[in-house]
């Protein structure tokens, strides 16, 4: 490898590894990994995986991809006798902006695993030139500018296919660029990411994400989830998904073509998995371009019907996508008397107008033209399977009971375990070997060493240790001294208000009066947030704006802030989890039971050793059920309960907001001078009135629990040994969440690949 470095920097800039600067050593280790991935045979078959999917939220790639190749230990001994640390040329890397949450950072774990267990499977998506985009703090809110993450040199290798996209008005040409996977230690993916040729970064203004959303040509791959609070946002995202799915059904067919298989049996050689809704269309598009090669309509339903399967993510109403038919004949009219034929081939066999795909008000329902037409329905916990099964999507499951099935999510190991946090990694490998990098049950193999109190004080060590690494960090990218010897309480996530940063905020209100009213805690507290709202999302917003004014009083306050502080991460994102992760003492997943589907994080922080502070929900039930109540905190409302209470409507915030003085007077400080010195009113107000009036996700239900456990959480902190036993029953047992078996699943139960 020193070798070829070498070369590489003397060809692009007559430099060695003596005399380079740190960028340039970065780009020749980039070339070299690009190449060296690249190389790699891809995984082959007789069938093949499509995973379809708006979002791959794959994170920075130079130390993976080097893990996954086996060369990482080489390049850290190159670059250490040059001089150089590996740990800080990764950061010069961009992280590809690519995704926005769980959803995306799935379907990256899942091309990893599927590239290490030799499953022959590529990833498709979209080549979004600013993804998301990147968030700033401007006066305790949220400012959104555009995130360019493509450098001259980068991991994209543009390929010669090319596919031509037809919309009503126009056609736009559309390129490929691919971006290779290589598995650990073996086997080889692709992720196929699609640009349109015309693209022009230019139409975007600086230090923003405005731009004219009717310039299709030149806007249709700038940004993932372009404001869509308007006609014009609402009908980009539909020439968005069209634009993917249609050239990954070209792409897919014509791979087909080429192998010489007989497209009638395409379901022998092909399986599209349906990552959400956003890729829904790729069914009528597929059936589209077989009538065109000369099948009938029902050849054509039925091949695709054995294609496609579908992946369901959510039970919030808003999250499952309802198209009306009207922006469907302005987009992609040629797709509506497809959809038109599927919807009428339902309404011929039910009676039920909840089945139906075209809705009374014309408007199609993506997620139920997947579960007619696709062979397999998956929900990615145990607990979400059984909700959709027995209420949200119940009259599916009536009808189709053969069709549904639970994957629980996974993460895969080598990022969030491997490369993320190298001293555990390492410490575990002298004590149970090194099998558990291959097959993650074997970290069971810790328990033996339950009741050792030198393997407890070392997790311990290690503990800290990652905190004054994320300390470091901290001051270098927000100039924030983190006390690496108080308690870390970290909730990072997307923001939502099913997720309910803002019961944690309400938490933080509490401490501070509690601290202002002479109750120091025994050690320093810090609670670390960090999340990106929707541009459009108002309350969330708000909820940012909340969080950083509590940051602000707090730092200010020279009574409280020795004891306890809120911290926000600005810009949340991989890079930054995997910081944070391995640092926190405590996982915040207090989600409303019910509406989270899985999550991911919860595993993430497990697997490194933080305890789960969580409400009975989504993969939280898992954890659970795996090391044991007493090794986890569960809190809150169950869902059956939360379930009931939609139902019967019987939620009111105003009455426990008027019955409990504890909660009146912690809401009430929202809107209290104290705030009110530091934010802006009508934010406050806004988040004020949301509480009290709605509070749609019932945060008011379970505040008291959850101060009260996380009191005891703290508490408990204080018994090292006991806490430290608890860490290790949490490490022994997240083999289960390796995003390997979550695959090995599928596959064995869906894709059938061999
Ligand atoms: O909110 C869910 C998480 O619970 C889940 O873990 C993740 C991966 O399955 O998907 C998230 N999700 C759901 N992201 N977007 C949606 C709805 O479109």
């Amino acid at each position: 490898m020193e070798k070829k470095l070498e070369a590489l920097l003397e060809e692009k800039f007559q430099k060695n590894l003596d005399n380079c600067t740190k960028e340039e050593l970065f780009e020749a280790l980039l070339i070299f990994t690009r190449e060296a991935a690249e190389k790699l045979p891809a995984n082959t078959g007789n069938k093949k995986l499509y995973y379809i999917s708006a979002e791959f939220l794959i994170g920075k790639l130079l130390s993976n991809n080097l893990i996954n190749l086996g060369l990482y230990e080489e390049a850290e001994q190159i670059l250490k006798k040059h001089g150089y640390e590996l740990c800080d040329i990764e950061e010069l890397e961009q992280e590809p902006s690519l995704g926005n949450g769980g959803l995306g950072r799935l379907a990256a774990c899942f091309l990893d695993s599927i590239a290490t267990l030799g499953l022959p499977g590529d990833g498709i998506g979209l080549n979004y030139h600013f993804g998301l985009f990147r968030q700033k703090f401007r006066n305790h809110k949220q400012k959104e500018v555009k995130n360019p993450w493509i450098t001259k040199e980068s991991w994209l290798m543009r390929q010669p296919e090319s596919f031509q996209v037809q919309f009503k008005d126009f056609e736009v040409e559309s390129v490929l660029y691919d971006i290779a996977v290589p598995g650990y230690e073996s086997g080889c993916g692709r992720l196929h990411l699609f640009d349109v040729k015309s693209v022009d970064e230019s139409i975007v203004s600086e230090d923003s994400i405005d731009f004219d959303k009717e310039e299709i040509r030149k806007n249709l791959t700038l940004f993932l989830y372009p404001d869509d609070s308007d006609d014009a946002g609402r009908k980009l995202r539909i020439y968005q998904q069209y634009f993917m799915v249609s050239s990954g059904a070209q792409l897919i067919l014509r791979e087909c073509e080429q192998k010489g298989y007989d497209l009638h049996k395409l379901h022998e050689h092909v399986v599209i998995q349906i990552n959400d809704t956003h890729p829904s269309m790729v069914i009528p598009e597929l059936i589209r371009l077989l009538k065109e090669r000369g099948f009938s309509m029902d050849e054509a339903i039925d091949t695709v019907s054995r294609t496609c399967a579908y992946t369901n993510h959510t039970i919030l109403a808003e999250a499952l996508e309802k198209w009306p038919m009207e922006y469907l004949e302005e987009v992609v009219p040629h797709l509506v008397p497809v959809i038109q034929e599927l919807d009428k081939r339902v309404r011929s066999r039910y009676e039920d107008e909840s089945v139906y795909i075209i809705d009374k008000d014309e408007r199609v329902h993506m997620a139920h033209m997947d579960i007619h037409y696709g062979f397999s329905v998956n929900g990615v916990a145990a607990l979400h399977t059984e909700i959709l099964k027995e209420s949200e999507l119940k009259n599916f499951y009536d009808i189709y009971p053969e069709k549904f099935n639970n994957k629980t999510n996974g993460i895969t190991f080598r990022r969030w375990l491997l490369h993320c946090n190298r001293q555990l990694s390492a410490y575990l490998e002298t004590l149970i070997g090194s099998g558990f990098k291959k097959d993650a049950a074997e970290l069971e193999k810790l328990l033996a060493f339950k009741g050792d109190e030198n393997v407890l004080q070392k997790l311990a060590e290690i503990k800290l240790e990652k905190k004054l690494e994320f300390k470091k960090f901290m001051k270098e990218t927000q100039d924030i001294e983190l006390d690496e010897n108080s308690i870390i309480d970290v909730q990072v996530k997307r923001l939502h208000e099913y997720k309910r940063q803002q019961m944690n905020a309400l938490y933080a209100i509490y401490k501070y009066l509690d601290i202002k009213a002479g109750n120091k805690p025994k050690r320093p507290i810090t609670m670390i947030f960090g999340a990106k709202a929707a541009p459009a999302y108002v309350i969330a917003k708000d909820i940012i704006h909340l969080i950083l004014c509590l940051q602000e009083l707090i730092e200010k306050d020279p009574d409280v802030r020795p004891y306890f502080r809120v911290l926000m991460i600005e810009n949340y994102n991989v890079s930054k989890a995997a910081k944070v992760i391995p640092a926190a003492d405590i996982s915040e997943q207090i989600s409303l039971a019910s509406k989270e589907a899985s999550g991911t994080g919860n595993m993430k922080f497990m697997l490194n050793g933080a305890l789960t502070l969580g409400t009975e929900d989504g993969a939280n039930v898992e954890i659970r059920d795996l090391v044991g109540e007493e090794n986890i905190y569960i809190f809150g409302k169950k869902p059956q309960e939360v379930i009931d209470l939609y139902a019967s409507e019987g939620y009111c915030a105003k009455d426990i907001y008027g019955q409990d003085k504890m909660i009146h007077t912690l809401v009430d400080f929202i809107t209290g001078d104290e705030l009110l010195e530091i934010g802006d009113e009508k934010s406050l107000t806004r988040l004020h009135k949301e509480l009290v009036g709605k509070d749609w996700f019932m945060t008011l239900l379970d505040t008291r629990e959850y101060i009260r456990t996380k009191e005891q959480v703290y508490a408990d902190y204080e018994n090292q040994k006991e806490w430290n036993e608890k860490v290790l029953m949490n490490i022994a047992k997240a083999g289960f969440f390796s995003s390997d078996r979550t695959i090995k699943q599928y596959n064995e139960e869906i894709w059938h690949l061999k």
